[in-house]
């Protein structure tokens, strides 16, 4: 157990109804009765008890604390919870006290630190932890509580199993050559090999859907200039976010905003639009950017104003942004705008109708849009959502294929080298769950957490 006693406040900055610190280590409870009126020796474990904290004399609250015993403790180390009304000087001044009383302050995640040092969960959990506080939506908030609860080592578990015995195997022939063991069965082994080969492979690529969990699915706002993109982009967005004018070209840089929609959130882009002749350089790099942004986009949102008819011209601009997204397999959503005005566009154009000016069909069109990019990322399967883990799987699938390809050669020892491969592997899949992260790799995961938690 680590000696020091760390104390951190664990609610956000600013007044509040309440608000929380938390000290943890060996001395935890020691410390905090130095500024706490309570009897370390006889305070119950999980009961809270009300109590007065004061520093050199001076009162400072009246507090709850709450004491989580070592062994039963969210940090594996003894932990008190103290707290107090949710005012910004209470809370310093309670941190002071602490502090002064022999605690040091934490770094960000340094509680979650212990947890995982202590073996209270993986690294993958503790990384999920952060996910979860951070989580803005149903799906990332799934996403996280299912590797929270260990979701993502018992997928691995699954796929250790046999390679552990197929070690095992091929260690004990190894080991005791003079023992005369059946030899490693080859077709049995390259079976196994292969198929956990594909167990890899499929959990790595749930990243796609993972990441976009986590980020956010993006919807690329695109379609001719005027057409009414800004102001479709304000009226989902329910604010005046974009400057909208009748002046072709009036938007040419890339505009991002957040656009809750229940169980998720996607981020808008609202682009330049695109036309053939671009009116100066500025129009040309906000068309340039639009290309970028439909590429790196899961939804196109294609707006077209249906008050007047399309030329061919700008029929084949409109039709060659709806081909780009169909062959990546992503959504197009044509929304036929200005449909207060009378309708001119030809009858072929199909779409969603909406007026950007008076927020009709605005509701439908948010329906349709989630309801295409929830089939997309809902469900209850486990998935990644780091590029760390997706990359770890990845170098465990390159070595299952170096372990099939010294048996499939049939090198002399492919025993060893075999061997050699898988350990390679579970090393790659150990670096998932942390069971040999070095300091490196855990400083640059628990940077990333608030300091409390
Ligand atoms: N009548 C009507 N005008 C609209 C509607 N949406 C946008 N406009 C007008 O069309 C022009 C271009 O709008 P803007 O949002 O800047 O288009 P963008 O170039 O595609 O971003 C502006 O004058 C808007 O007021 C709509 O639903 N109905
Ligand atoms: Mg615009």
């Amino acid at each position: 157990m680590n000696q020091e006693t760390i104390v951190a406040i664990a609610t956000p900055q600013g007044k509040s109804a309440l608000g929380i610190i938390r000290l943890s280590g060996l001395n935890a409870l020691k410390t905090a009765a130095r500024f706490l009126q309570i009897d370390p020796q006889t305070l119950k474990p999980r009961t809270a008890i009300l109590t007065r904290a004061s520093l050199k004399g001076e009162f400072i609250d009246e507090v709850i604390a709450l004491y989580f015993a070592q062994a039963a403790s969210p940090t594996g180390e003894d932990l008190i919870e103290i707290t107090s009304h949710g005012s910004p000087f209470i809370l310093s001044s309670l941190l002071k006290a602490a502090l002064e009383s022999g605690a040091r302050m934490a770094t960000p995640g340094e509680f979650t630190r212990r947890a995982f040092l202590n073996g209270k969960m993986d690294l993958s959990q503790a990384e999920a932890v952060c996910d979860l506080i951070r989580a803005e939506n149903q799906a990332s908030h799934r996403a996280a509580l299912l590797q929270v609860s260990g979701g993502i080592s018992k997928r691995l578990n699954q796929i250790k199993t046999p390679l552990l015995e197929m070690l095992a195997h091929i260690e004990a022939c190894l080991d005791h050559p003079e023992e005369e063991l059946p030899p490693p069965p080859e077709n049995e082994f390259l079976l196994s090999l292969h198929q956990t080969h594909q167990a890899i492979t499929n959990f790595a690529s749930t990243y796609e859907r993972g990441k976009k969990i986590l980020s956010g699915p993006r919807i690329c706002i695109a379609g001719l200039p005027n057409s009414g993109k800004s102001s479709l982009l304000n009226a989902l967005l329910g604010r005046e976010r974009a400057i909208v004018s009748e002046i072709p070209g009036t938007t040419r840089d890339t505009i991002e905003e957040s656009l809750p929609l229940g169980e998720i959130t996607p981020l808008l882009i609202d682009t330049a639009g695109i036309r053939e002749q671009a009116s100066d350089v500025v129009e040309q790099e906000g068309i340039r950017r639009t290309q970028e942004a439909l590429e790196n986009s899961d939804l196109t949102l294609i707006v077209i104003d249906g008050s007047r008819s399309i030329s061919l011209e700008e029929e084949k601009t409109l039709l060659s942004i709806a081909n780009a997204a169909k062959k990546e397999n992503k959504p197009a959503i044509f929304a036929l705008n200005k449909s207060d005005l009378p309708r001119r566009i030809a009858d072929d154009w199909e779409g969603i109708s909406v007026s950007a000016l008076l927020g009709e069909g605005i509701e439908n069109l948010k329906k349709t849009l989630s309801e295409r990019l929830s089939q997309e990322t809902l469900g209850h399967e486990i998935l990644i959502t780091h590029f760390r883990h997706h990359q770890a799987l990845t170098e465990a699938a390159k070595e299952i294929l170096l372990a099939e390809n010294s048996i499939r050669d049939n090198v002399k020892k492919w025993e060893e080298r075999a061997a050699f491969h898988l350990r390679q592997c579970l090393y790659f899949l150990g670096e998932i769950t942390g069971d040999n992260a070095g300091e490196e790799v855990l400083n640059s995961i628990f940077s990333k957490f608030c300091v409390g938690k």
